[in-house]
């Protein structure tokens, strides 16, 4: 009986607090399935363009060891969908969505991990110099 783990995110600027979370996701089961948010969700869950384009966001994702497939995640309202369409068993998120996900423990264990302390993708691009061009 394979288990089957999900989870999502935009994962621009990739850290070691998604690594983190990734690594732990796939420990909890036998395959993991990533949700990539796609640039125009990021822009409007996040009111910024992502740094890396979703493409380039999703392709470096699936590099890693510990993601077996990845899919692009277009609506953060889709997510019982994509959790049928994905077979999950295990939904997975940073502790920062802790409870947010909570109606899907009907079909699915929901897992909140805590997050990598020290470490954002917002606290990367506010460290960045101000662009000069
Ligand atoms: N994360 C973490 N530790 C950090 C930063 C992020 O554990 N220091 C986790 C988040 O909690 C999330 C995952 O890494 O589970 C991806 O983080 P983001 O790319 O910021 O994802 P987010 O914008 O929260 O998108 O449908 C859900 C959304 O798509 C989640």
């Amino acid at each position: 009986m394979t288990t089957r783990v999900v989870t999502f995110g935009t994962f621009d600027a990739l850290h070691v607090g998604h690594i983190n979370l990734l690594i732990r996701a796939r420990a909890l089961g036998d395959h993991l399935s990533v949700g990539v948010s796609t640039d125009a969700l990021t822009l409007a869950k996040k009111s910024r363009e992502p740094l890396v384009a979703e493409d380039v966001r999703a392709s470096t994702i699936a590099r890693l060891a510990c993601v077996d497939e990845v899919f692009l995640e277009h609506s953060l309202d889709a997510k019982r969908a994509y959790l049928v369409e994905h077979r999950a068993d295990i939904l997975v998120m940073g502790d920062d969505w802790e409870g947010r996900f909570d109606e899907f423990a009907d079909t699915v264990r929901v897992v909140y991990l805590p997050r990598t302390p020290g470490i954002s993708t917002t606290d990367i691009i506010n460290s960045l110099p101000p662009n000069e061009a």
